[in-house]
């Protein structure tokens, strides 16, 4: 790493001790864009890279709730709002005990990348809370979402902050925060993206994650002249994005042969079909947070404690969570025949482990291969202002030419002299330059 890099980061750690998973994201980006950065004076000279790593506004709250025993409860409310340089701040919210504040500074940073990539009009944002859903009744979690909403509420807006899913916020979560949203507001808006289709939800929101995932990594493969139909997938996770992933790559005819929980993975040889996938979605409403149920009901071996890297398939997609997949599990994935990693879940890499993928084999990072999600909440959001609703396969086809474009903007930028392509360079700066000219063009706000 060259010494300014080096300093730059220095000085952002500097300024946010402690947001470790903040500083390896800044870190990962300032990396491979510090040279298209360099030779451009202008960002330079109105400095866009240090204004990008200061988020325009952070709000912090307090969320108190009483659970069904009569108990008082106080959990702690974040929405990070990153960057607006090209739309109104957009991102999701997350619910989940690791939940910090560096950590939704690290997922706002990265969302606002994500969303220039998309080429639809939204800037960056991210929030949640320390809630854990886990074994929570759905009265619970209504009380939560009703105590969030009641502060948040005055901080977002259909043109200045629209708010969405993460983990542990889903469909269910959306609709009790958007219906708190109107109570307070007495307004019906596109507030939220992710709700349900009987209050203004897109077609294929819930699947648009995994879809567009798919349709990338078909893009990889396609560049190479290989077909997705008779790849073995390993995936990570089970929840809305897994599901996405496992739906499509077995349409396509792939195999996905492993989905995994807190409590480790399972391994079906046999492939998941429609009646495992649909039962994935009974594992996540059931809030138990584990997969375990799945290996009791389809007889095939769980794995405790483990992560499914370990098994032989030539692609991988790791849906779970934040550094998820370290060196040595992309080395024992390498060394098994994986010849593709497309991370889905949002840094799923250790920052060595990317760098390493990206040399090992064909890697793309989820900036680029999750950014499905938030483009089908960008449509959402399209057709809430005009008041209308598109047919299933409309979004699809349009969820699939973003995706496509997503895949040709890496290309552009992430080309290297011998012909091959670094999707982190290229998702980085592809992302990056539509934020600076819109940040250039503004002024010093
Ligand atoms: O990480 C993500 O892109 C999301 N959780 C989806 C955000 C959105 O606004 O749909």
């Amino acid at each position: 790493m060259k010494q300014e890099v080096i300093d730059f980061i220095e000085s952002v750690k500097q300024r946010t001790p402690g947001e470790s998973e903040f500083h390896q994201a800044v870190t990962e980006v300032v990396d491979s864009i510090w040279d298209f950065y360099m030779q451009n004076p202008q960002y330079r000279k109105a400095k866009i890279l240090e204004r990008m790593v200061e988020p325009e506004r952070v709000i912090m709250f307090r969320v108190p709730w009483i659970d069904d025993k009569g108990e008082v409860m106080v959990n702690r409310g974040y929405r990070v709002e990153f960057n607006s340089a090209i739309g109104p701040y957009k991102g999701g919210l997350r619910f989940h005990p690791t939940v910090t504040l560096g950590g939704l500074k690290f997922l706002g940073f990265e969302q606002t990348f994500k969303n220039s990539l998309t080429s639809l009009p939204m800037g960056g944002g991210k929030g949640g809370s320390d809630f854990n859903p886990k074994g929570k009744s759905d009265n619970e979690i209504m009380r939560f979402c009703q105590a969030f909403m009641s502060e948040l509420y005055r901080h977002i807006g259909p043109n200045t902050d629209v708010p969405a899913g993460d983990i542990g916020v889903g469909g269910r979560e959306i609709g009790y925060l958007f219906g708190q949203y109107k109570k307070l507001k007495n307004e019906f808006t596109g507030v939220l993206t992710g709700k349900g289709f009987e209050y203004g939800g897109s077609r294929i929101r819930p699947e648009a994650t995994g879809f567009g995932a798919v349709y990338f990594v078909q893009e990889m493969l396609q560049a190479n002249n290989y077909q997705i139909a008779g790849k073995t997938i390993a995936i990570s996770g089970f929840g809305n994005v897994a599901w996405g992933v496992a739906l499509k790559a077995t349409e396509l005819r792939a195999k996905v042969v492993t989905i995994s929980g807190p409590d480790g993975y399972i391994y079906d040889p046999d492939g998941l079909d429609s009646e495992k996938i649909d039962y994935m979605l009974d594992l996540r409403a059931s809030n138990m947070d584990m997969v375990q149920p799945y290996a009791e009901k389809f007889n095939c071996a769980f794995f405790p404690g483990k992560k499914p890297w370990e098994q032989k398939a030539d692609i991988a997609m790791p849906c779970a969570i934040q550094n998820e997949m370290d060196v040595s599990d992309v080395e024992l994935l390498a060394k098994n025949g994986c010849k593709l990693i497309a991370e889905v879940s949002n840094m799923g890499l250790t920052n060595e482990a990317a760098i390493l993928a990206t040399n090992m084999l064909s890697f793309a990072p989820g900036k680029a291969v999750n950014a499905g999600g938030v483009a089908v909440s960008g449509l959402e959001m399209s057709q809430n202002s005009m008041r209308y609703a598109w047919q299933e396969d409309e979004v699809d086809t349009k969820l699939h030419l973003i995706m496509k474009e997503i895949h040709k903007t890496c290309i552009k930028y992430g080309r290297k002299p011998d012909g091959s392509v670094n999707y982190v360079v290229g998702a980085n700066i592809g992302g990056f330059v539509k934020v600076a000219a819109a940040m250039l063009a503004q002024g010093v706000v």
